[in-house]
């Protein structure tokens, strides 16, 4: 495979061309990476970027988030926007659910260039995001309007997400212990907006969201933060994801609105990086770079500099 993508064709949305961009970035090849490095740059001087939302979509598996976000997908096309989809697949074979690819193949418009659904394989990395999502959400929210990130989250490890997203939305069920799990893993403090899915289950998804209401308004007193919505959804039906869509676009308005959007995308690649760095690099590396501190506030001067991603990384690697 030739390693050069055309950046135009990339924004024109050319299925085929988007679909090799991000086989480039997922490229561990150190040549792949200098015209990865290539690619962004054009892509970031598009500036097309600034204006994409990027939402985050979590849960552990077999909630529904898939089929939840094929319905956003519905919902967004239906506003004329056009959504782009990174599914991160759990390496682990103990999964529940589908994986989106197939399921939007099965619902979704084949001919439709406004909407791309790319699976990536999380290579059981700590957090289940994919080493190379951070630079392939990149490559997306050059080109479409909204890019959906769909990841598995166990517990503690999914918070990675919160780096590479504007918005997240969190999944769960009702009647699994997911809510007990939620609220004991300490993510309350990671969700802008919560689905309670499978309301159509009855009854005890009214006790979940009640749940989940006041184990999150506690949560939010203590960080300081907004304190999410929770909304019941029925995914498979269409209820409630009106609801959602309006909940998750209510978030990034104000965060825009309130002139923080640059700040804190600035705050989360910087987040993204360092971890990206401690991956790559090791302890050693660490260590070599004066400690996870200095390392992140160097990635942080790249990065303000206008520096992409890997171009920043390229330039705080240690000494070989
Ligand atoms: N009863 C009910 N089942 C649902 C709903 N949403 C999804 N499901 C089912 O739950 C299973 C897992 O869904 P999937 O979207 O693949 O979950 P994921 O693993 O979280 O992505 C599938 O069998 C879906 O048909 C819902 O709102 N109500
Ligand atoms: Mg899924």
């Amino acid at each position: 495979m030739s390693l050069v993508v055309d950046s135009e064709r990339v924004l024109a949305r050319d299925p085929a061309s988007v679909a090799r961009a991000i086989s480039l970035v997922e490229d561990r090849r150190p040549e792949a990476e200098a015209a990865a490095i290539e690619l962004l740059r054009a892509l970031s001087r598009s500036g097309r970027g600034a204006a994409c939302h990027r939402v985050g979509v979590t849960g552990p598996p077999g909630v529904g988030k898939s089929t939840l976000v094929s319905a956003l997908i519905r919902g967004w096309r239906a506003r004329g926007r056009s959504v782009g989809v990174l599914a991160v697949d759990p390496s682990s074979p103990r999964s529940g659910g589908a994986l989106l690819g197939d399921r939007a193949r099965i619902e979704l418009d084949p001919d439709d260039r406004e909407v791309f659904v790319r699976s990536m394989a999380s290579g059981g990395q700590l957090g289940g995001l994919a080493r190379a999502a951070g630079a392939a959400v990149e490559v997306l929210s050059a080109v479409f309007d909204v890019v959906l990130i769909e990841t598995v989250g166990v517990g503690q490890s999914e918070t990675d997400i919160e780096h590479v997203a504007d918005t997240v939305l969190f999944v769960v069920q009702p009647a699994s212990g997911d809510v007990l799990q939620f609220i004991k893993a300490g993510i309350v403090e990671i969700p802008d907006v919560v689905a309670v899915n499978k309301a159509d289950l009855g009854a005890v998804a009214v006790r979940a969201v009640a749940e989940l209401e006041s184990a999150l308004r506690l949560g939010a007193e203590a960080s300081g933060r907004a304190e999410p919505r929770v909304l019941a959804t029925s995914a498979s039906t269409g209820v409630g994801i009106g609801e959602v869509l309006a909940a998750l676009e209510a978030h990034f308005a104000a965060v825009v609105a309130g002139g923080q959007l640059p700040a804190v995308r600035r705050a989360k690649n910087a987040a993204w990086a360092t971890r990206l760095f401690a991956l790559r690099y090791g302890e050693r590396g660490v260590d070599q770079r004066g400690g996870s501190r200095a390392v992140r506030a160097a990635l942080e001067r790249e990065l303000a500099g206008g520096a992409t991603l890997f171009e920043a990384l390229a330039s705080v690697a240690p000494e070989p």
